[in-house]
């Protein structure tokens, strides 16, 4: 169907298209050139993010250019999940005159200090996996096109109420991150219209190893579910403690759990995990399967739902390059404001008007060590 789709785009610009391709960003062919620079979190505690994220983008990149449209060339910087680094790499992409958009930074506390200063400076930026509230809202050339938390945490609340007729519950959540903090607000909020009672709402910080203290109290409250917003490095870690200490009730969790990476570091202890995503690799649809067999042969390893987003990410850039039809920072903006039912691999995809993202969600829990649709 991609095929397909792409074909028809590549005849309405052929017929359309009168491009000379002696200005900048085009080449002879009339296909836009461009530089896309990439912040990502690629060292550190949370590398896993970035690798995903780095391996869908360079897959998009290949099949893009092979269609000779869009010529993207990725300018890939470490941002180790961290806002001074993340900072200094937009600086030198925005500084990059050939560099006409972004894509990143990973976390939404790096998006924060990065998104006004792309908007100062007039450089379109894209978050492939930035999930806190009011990211799009930094400013008109910041956008997204990862499923916020404000749609996933409600879906998987649902669920589990609808699964384990659910009314008590724990909330445990980072309280020095951005997403963490975001998403908490949400569960909380969510728990409230839900009418579940909420027994306690305990934090913990980025790198923390022992939750023993937030999971006693936890253990004597008896819920019959427990809330948590972390990354996975945190997150998993408090299953696993959580299990030792005999807690065995399911886990609803935030964006940062959607990470095989939670099922490697907990084992085990990882089942019973709630979240929802826009991302499920064993879907039937013929787009689903071609990627996931694409990425699976060039990396070793199946995609996850970080690698999936930031592939759609890189194909929504380009269809905006391609009608944009020039290199160029404010032509990119518009182009990607005006995207709408856009047909990637997670679905069909739209910005609403603040640039926020208008998506469906799946709940997914992990069973026998693997994500299963929770139905
Ligand atoms: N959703 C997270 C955030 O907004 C990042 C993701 C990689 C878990 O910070």
């Amino acid at each position: 169907q991609f095929t397909a789709l792409s074909s028809l785009l590549v005849l309405s610009a052929c017929g359309g298209n009168q491009a000379a391709g002696d200005e900048d960003g085009e080449s002879s062919g009339g296909a836009v050139k461009a530089d896309i620079g990439v912040i990502s979190y690629i060292s550190g505690p949370g590398a896993a993010y970035g690798e995903a994220i780095t391996n869908g983008l360079k897959l998009a990149q290949e099949e893009i250019n092979g269609k000779g449209e869009v010529e993207i060339n990725l300018v890939i910087e470490d941002s180790a999940g961290k806002q001074d680094q993340a900072l200094t790499a937009a600086q030198k992409l925005m500084n990059s005159e050939n560099v006409t958009g972004i894509i990143g930074p990973t976390l939404s506390t790096e998006m924060n200090v990065v998104g006004p200063e792309a908007d100062l400076n007039g450089v379109p930026i894209m978050g492939t996996s930035t999930t806190a509230e009011g990211i799009p809202q930094i400013g008109d050339y910041v956008f997204r096109n990862s499923l916020p938390e404000a749609l996933a945490i409600p879906a998987s609340i649902d669920k589990a109420i609808e699964k384990y007729d659910a009314k008590k519950v724990a909330i445990l959540y980072g309280n020095d991150d951005v997403f963490t903090k975001s998403g908490f607000d949400t569960m909380k909020k969510a728990a409230e219209e839900k009418g579940l009672e909420i027994l306690t709402i305990e934090t913990f910080q980025k790198g923390q190893s022992d939750y023993n203290a937030q999971l006693t109290k936890i253990k004597g409250l008896k819920p019959d579910l427990i809330l948590a917003s972390a990354l996975y490095n945190e997150g998993a870690v408090i299953m696993d403690q959580a299990r030792k200490m005999g807690i065995d009730v399911p886990f609803v969790g935030g964006n940062g759990f959607n990470s095989p990476e939670v099922i490697n570091i907990a084992g085990d202890a990882a089942n019973g995990l709630i979240v929802a995503t826009p991302w499920y690799g064993e879907k039937e649809d013929d787009k689903v399967k071609e990627f996931v067999g694409k990425y699976e042969e060039e990396y070793g390893k199946k995609p996850d739902q970080f690698a999936a987003q930031a592939y759609d990410a890189l194909y929504i850039m380009a269809e905006a390059l391609k009608n944009a039809g020039e290199a160029d920072r404010d032509a990119l903006r518009d182009a990607l404001a005006e995207i709408q039912g856009f047909n990637g691999i997670l679905g069909e995809f739209s910005f609403d008007e603040e640039g926020d993202v208008v998506m469906d969600p799946t709940v997914l829990v992990i069973e026998g060590g693997a994500f299963k649709e929770f139905n």
